[in-house]
């Protein structure tokens, strides 16, 4: 047995960092996101009951440390299923890997709903949303396209932080242009990050108890459509964000020189030319310009031609994580 899915990666606007349940992938507090349509993973997942263990292939090669973070998400299915059948697993991205791209997002989305086609289980798209969570927890985000809220949620088991859709892409058209200033794999991953922050970082508390408020901002903005709002909340939440990774101890500094300059040419754009953009940024150097479709062609030419970006990736907003048909395998 066999299936083929695909998720992309999602951007959040207002941001996850910090876990009260490191097992479980339990955020302290909720966030919210854009998924992304140019850029995918496709993974295809085969049962066999002649391995004696999992397989993983990712872009072709075998990679260990991914293939053990798979492997316990796939025992989270199996046990739905009642069987301990090993599988081969094909992974693809069409971009960069674990370099502040998301692509554990669109990993372990694609992951749940190959492995759950491919071992008949039909769950539903909240469990789907809560399974893929503890593989990675911005995953559980990229099951749903265009706008997703995801819950920090109460309940110690994990079943309420689920992400759910607030508004579909085609309601709000906007556009993502990522300046991509490096393609290294990044020094700190985000699971080890987080802790980082938690447990040494002074502004940490600050972080947690504005964060509600953002949220609720936020959701204001994108069901207004409001872009002022939510590009004046997104910046203000990412900059928050990346004060607390900078003030952890040791310091989590995930930008470069061109990050400082893609967002000061980004705020130009918006404040001296009117261009409706903002910025956002990851756990990496990366940096993601929100704007409207009409805006991307000038956004993407002003980031290209700033010294160190390497390669700028033009997206609009996407569907959810579905399952493909098996000729499209990757
Ligand atoms: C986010 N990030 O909300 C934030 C902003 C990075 C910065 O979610 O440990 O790879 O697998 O739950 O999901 C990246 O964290 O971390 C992330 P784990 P994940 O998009």
């Amino acid at each position: 047995m066999a299936a083929t899915a695909q998720a992309q990666p999602n951007i959040a606007l207002v941001k996850y960092w910090g876990k009260r349940d490191t097992r479980l992938n339990l955020p302290v507090t909720g966030s919210l996101s854009v998924t992304l349509d140019a850029l995918w993973t496709r993974t295809r997942v085969e049962l066999d009951a002649s391995l004696r263990h999992d397989e993983l292939r990712l872009n072709g090669a075998e990679d260990p440390a991914t293939l053990a973070r798979a492997s316990a998400c796939l025992d989270l299915l199996r046990q739905r299923a009642g069987t301990a059948q090993r599988a081969r697993i094909d992974t693809h991205n069409n971009f960069p890997t674990a370099a502040g791209l998301a692509s554990s997002a669109s990993g372990f989305a694609a992951l749940v709903v190959a492995a759950d086609a491919a071992l008949g289980l039909a769950l539903d798209r909240q469990t789907l949303s809560m399974l893929a969570r503890q593989g990675s927890g911005s995953a559980a985000r990229s099951l749903f396209g265009g706008f997703v809220s995801m819950a920090a949620g109460q309940r110690d088991d994990g079943a309420d932080a689920v992400a759910q859709p607030l508004l579909d892409a085609a309601a709000w058209p906007l556009a993502v242009v990522v300046a991509v200033t490096t393609d290294r794999r990044k020094q700190v991953g985000s699971g080890a990050g987080m802790e980082r922050s938690r447990r040494t970082s002074p502004f940490y508390p600050a972080w947690v108890d504005g964060a509600a408020a953002d949220l609720a901002a936020a959701q204001h903005a994108v069901r207004a459509r409001d872009f002022a709002a939510l590009a004046e909340l997104s910046e203000h939440n990412c900059l928050k964000m990346h004060a607390v990774m900078q003030s952890s101890r040791p310091p989590l500094l995930y930008w470069d020189g061109a990050t400082v300059d893609c967002m000061q040419r980004i705020r130009a754009l918006r404040e001296d030319a009117g261009e409706p953009v903002f910025f956002t940024v990851d756990a990496g150097a990366q940096v993601k310009a929100v704007c409207t479709p009409d805006a991307a062609p000038r956004v993407a030419a002003a980031l290209a031609e700033l010294p160190g970006v390497e390669q700028v990736l033009s997206s609009r907003l996407g569907e959810g994580a579905r399952r493909l048909d098996d000729s499209e395998a990757p």
